[in-house]
C-alpha cells in the first residue's frame, strides 16, 4: 500500500456515484449508496475527519430524453426527483454531510472553473468530428439519442456507453450503424467543431497514478488496459441546450459533457459542507504541486491532501480512475486515494431492468414497512463488495431471522434482560480478560477491514462479536450462579453487558438505527454516532432499564406475499415488453427503402450460392461471434457470424442457407471469414432455401 493506513490527520471526503435524475430509486443504486455511507461511518469510528457527500446529476442525454417523454422541461423534471432522492436516502439511513445537485451555483462555477485552467494550461483543443444526426428532425443525436452497435466488442450500445457489453466509454462518432433513438431512423453522420481535454497527455501520469491507487482490486486492474493502450483525448462537449455551458470563446451553443460536471459536484458539495462545518474543503481537495505533465509526473507525487474516496458502481470504473484524475490533475486538484466498485444487484439470479420494471424499487422496501437497516445488512453481507449480490424477499428474510434476530438480537436482549432484572443495570466488577481480548480482536477487525476496503468486514463484525457473546453465554450459564455463586455471576453478566456495548459501537455503520437504539437501552447519553471504535472497552452507564427486543423475525407469510407480488409486476412488464418489443419491429424499427437504384449488372456482381452448413462452433472470448463451415459445392468455406447468441449451434448443421461468396475476405477475433451468410433481422432470421437447390447453386 503506497498510502498511510487509516487514519491519517488530513480530511477525508468519501463519495457515492450521483444518481441520475431520470427515474425512481431501485436497490441497485442503494447498494452502493448504502456501502459508502457504511463506509464514511466507519472511518469516523477510526477517529478519521470524513467528510461524506454526494448529490443528483441533473444534466446529460438521461434526464434530456425522459423529460421529453414526460412532455415537461430538463430542469423541472429533475428537480422533482432530486427532491424525491434527497428525502429518500434518510430514510434508509443514509446520512450525506452534504446532498447536492450539479445544477446549483457551486457546481455550475467550480465546473466552468476546471475548464477555465484547463484552457490556461492547454489542454483543451478543438477538433472536427463526425455527430450523429438526425435528418428527419434536423437534431444532432448525442450519447443517448443514439444507439447502434459497440465497436469494441459488437454489442447493443448507447452514444456514449456500452452498457450491455463491454461497458467502455464511446467518444461521438464511434458508434457503429447509428440509428436515432428520437424515431428509430438510421442516423447521418455530420461534421462539427467540438472541444477535447487532452487526455492523451496525462498518459504517464495515469499509469504512476493507477500504481498508487488503493480500493477494490476490479477498480486497480480493469484500468490497466484503457492507459496503457491508445489514449483517446476526450471530447467534452455536446450539441444541447441542457447542460452548464461551455465557458471558452465562441461556443456558446456547446455544452460541457455530463461527465465533466457530474464528478466535479464532488468537488462543489464538499465545499458547501464547509460553509456550514469546520471542514476544510481545499485542503482535502486541492494539490500544490506542479499540474503540468512531464518528467516530474512521479517525483511530484506526495501523500499530502485529503484522501478522496470514492464508492462507484463496476459500470463506472473508466470515469473515476482514468477521466477524473486526469480532470482533477489538469485543474491543480489532489487525486483520488482509493476507488471501491461495487458489483450489480440481481433480481434471482438475473440483472435488474428498470425498463421492464423487473426491479425492486425504494419505494416497494419502504411500503413493506421494514426497518432500513435490515436492507443495509442484506445487502452489505450478502456477497463481497466487487461481486454481483441477489436481493430477494427470502434472503432478507434468511440474513434477518438467522444473524439478526438468532444471534445478534438474541444475544443483546438475554444479556441486557439478565442484568436488568439481577443487577438492575451493569454489574459492579471488571471485565474479564478473555472478554476484553474479545473486543479488542473486534475493533481490530473493523480497522482491517477499513483499510482493506471491505464493507462486507464492517457488516459481520458485530453479528461475529454477537455470536461469540452466545456461546459465551451458553459456557458460562450465568443463571446457575445467581444463587450460588454471585461474585462469578457478577462478572459473566458484566463482561456480557460490555459486549453489547461493543456491538452497539461495532453496528453502527451498516447498522446506525438499531445502533442507536441500543446505545439508549444501555442508558448510554448523546449518540453511538461520533463514538469511537476504542468507546466499545468503556464501562457503560451503571444502571439501565428493562431492554425491548431490537429486531423482530420476518414471517413466511409476509414474505410469500412480496414474492407473489414482485413475480406478477415482473411477469406483466415483461409480457407487455415483449408484445411493445414485436410490435415495435414491425412497425418502427423498419428501415426505409433505398432510394437509389442499381443496374442489373450491379447486381449480377453478387455471387450469391446456396450452401450447407457442416459444423457452427462458438469463438471463445465473443459474446456473438460462430464459427461455421458452409458446403458451397465447389469447397467448403469457413465463415464467421453473429449468431451465437441467436441460435442453438448444435441444431444448424445439416441446414441450407444463402452465401455471399465473391465477398472479401476478412479476419474477426484472429479468425478468417471467407464470405457472409445472410440473415434478417435482429435475431438474426437465416436466409434458406425450400426445394431441391443443391449446395453451390447460383441464387438470381
Ligand atoms: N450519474 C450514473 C451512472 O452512470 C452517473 C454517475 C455520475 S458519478 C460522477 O451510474
Ligand atoms: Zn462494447
Amino acid at each position: 500500500m503506497t498510502h498511510d493506513e487509516f487514519p491519517t490527520d488530513e480530511p477525508a471526503v468519501v463519495t457515492c456515484g450521483l444518481p441520475y435524475a431520470n427515474g425512481d430509486l431501485h436497490v441497485g443504486h442503494l447498494r452502493s449508496i448504502v456501502s459508502g455511507d457504511a463506509f464514511a461511518r466507519a472511518l469516523g469510528s477510526l477517529g478519521q475527519e470524513t467528510a461524506f457527500v454526494c448529490g443528483t446529476d441533473m444534466h446529460g442525454t438521461p434526464v434530456a430524453l425522459n423529460a421529453a417523454d414526460a412532455d415537461t422541461d430538463p430542469e423541472s423534471y429533475a428537480s422533482a426527483y432530486h427532491e424525491q432522492f434527497a428525502e429518500t436516502f434518510p430514510q434508509f439511513n443514509v446520512d450525506f454531510d452534504h446532498y447536492g445537485t450539479t445544477h446549483d451555483e457551486t457546481n455550475v462555477d467550480l465546473t466552468q472553473s476546471f475548464v477555465r485552467s484547463w484552457l490556461d494550461e492547454e489542454y483543451v483543443f478543438e477538433r472536427e468530428i463526425q455527430v450523429a444526426w438526425d435528418a428527419n428532425e434536423d437534431q444532432p443525436l448525442p450519447d443517448r439519442y443514439v444507439e447502434g452497435t459497440c465497436p469494441y466488442c459488437g454489442e447493443t450500445a448507447r452514444g456514449d456507453e456500452c452498457d450491455d457489453g463491454c461497458q467502455r466509454h464511446l467518444e461521438p462518432g464511434e458508434i457503429e450503424d447509428p440509428v436515432s433513438t428520437l424515431t428509430g431512423n438510421p442516423a447521418e453522420y455530420r461534421t462539427r467543431e467540438h472541444e477535447f481535454l487532452r487526455l492523451s497527455e496525462f498518459q504517464e501520469y495515469l499509469s504512476g497514478f493507477l500504481d498508487r491507487l488503493d480500493g477494490t482490486d476490479n477498480a486497480r486492474n480493469q484500468p490497466r488496459e484503457w492507459v496503457e493502450g491508445e489514449l483517446d483525448d476526450l471530447c467534452i462537449t455536446r450539441d444541447m441546450d441542457w447542460g452548464i455551458d461551455y465557458p471558452g470563446d465562441g461556443e456558446e451553443d456547446l455544452v460541457l459533457y455530463v461527465w465533466v460536471d457530474a464528478p466535479i459536484e464532488y468537488v462543489a458539495a464538499t465545499k458547501q459542507y464547509s460553509e456550514q462545518s469546520a471542514f476544510d474543503w481545499e485542503r482535502a481537495w486541492q494539490f500544490d504541486g506542479e499540474t503540468r505533465p512531464g518528467t516530474q509526473w512521479e517525483d511530484d507525487w506526495t501523500d499530502d491532501g485529503g484522501e478522496l474516496i470514492h464508492v462507484i458502481g463496476q459500470d463506472i470504473i473508466q470515469h473515476h480512475t482514468v477521466f477524473w484524475p486526469a480532470m482533477l490533475r489538469g485543474a491543480g486538484y489532489n487525486e483520488p486515494r482509493a476507488v471501491m466498485a461495487c458489483g450489480f444487484v440481481n433480481l434471482a439470479g438475473d440483472a435488474f431492468s428498470t425498463s421492464r420494471n423487473r426491479a425492486v424499487w425504494a419505494d416497494d422496501y419502504l411500503d413493506a414497512g421494514f426497518h432500513p437497516d435490515l436492507f443495509r445488512y442484506q445487502i452489505v453481507t450478502g456477497s463481497e463488495f466487487t461481486a454481483d449480490v441477489n436481493f430477494s424477499w427470502e434472503t432478507l428474510q434468511e440474513r434477518t431471522n438467522n444473524d439478526l434476530v438468532g444471534v445478534l438480537g438474541n444475544f443483546l436482549y438475554r444479556s441486557l434482560l439478565f442484568a436488568h432484572r439481577n443487577f438492575d443495570g451493569t454489574p459492579d466488577a471488571d471485565v474479564s480478560d478473555e472478554v476484553r481480548g474479545e473486543i479488542a480482536e473486534a475493533t481490530d477487525a473493523v480497522r482491517a477491514a477499513v483499510n482493506d476496503y471491505s464493507v462486507r468486514g464492517l457488516g459481520e463484525a458485530p453479528v461475529d462479536l454477537a455470536r461469540f457473546g452466545n456461546e459465551y453465554i451458553q459456557r458460562n450459564e450465568p443463571w446457575k450462579l445467581t444463587d450460588d455463586d454471585p461474585e462469578r455471576a457478577a462478572q459473566v453478566i458484566r463482561d456480557c453487558v460490555q459486549l453489547a456495548k461493543a456491538c452497539a459501537v461495532l453496528m453502527q455503520p451498516v447498522l446506525p438505527g438499531k445502533a442507536e437504539r441500543l446505545w439508549e437501552q444501555l442508558g448510554e447519553d448523546g449518540s453511538v454516532h461520533g463514538t469511537a471504535l476504542d468507546d466499545a472497552l468503556v464501562a457503560p452507564p451503571a444502571t439501565f432499564d428493562e431492554p425491548t427486543e431490537l429486531f423482530d423475525e420476518i414471517e413466511d407469510e409476509t414474505v410469500e406475499e412480496l414474492t407473489a407480488q414482485l413475480e406478477a409486476r415482473v411477469e406483466a412488464a415483461t409480457d407487455t415488453h415483449e408484445s411493445e418489443a414485436d410490435e415495435e419491429s414491425t412497425v418502427t424499427d423498419l428501415e426505409p427503402l433505398a432510394d437509389d437504384r442499381i443496374s442489373f449488372d450491379e447486381f449480377q456482381d453478387l455471387d450469391l450460392r446456396v450452401g450447407e452448413i457442416q459444423t457452427a462452433e462458438g469463438i471463445e472470448g465473443a459474446d456473438d461471434l460462430a464459427r461455421l463451415e458452409v458446403d458451397i459445392g465447389h469447397e467448403t468455406r469457413q465463415i464467421v457470424a453473429g449468431i451465437k447468441q441467436l441460435h442453438d449451434l448444435d441444431a444448424l448443421p445439416g441446414s441450407r442457407v444463402v452465401v455471399v461468396a465473391n465477398l472479401e475476405k476478412t479476419e474477426l477475433f484472429g479468425i478468417e471469414s471467407n464470405g457472409m451468410v445472410l440473415a434478417a433481422g435482429e435475431q438474426a432470421d437465416l436466409l434458406t432455401t425450400h426445394d431441391d437447390a443443391v449446395p453451390g447453386t447460383k441464387v438470381r
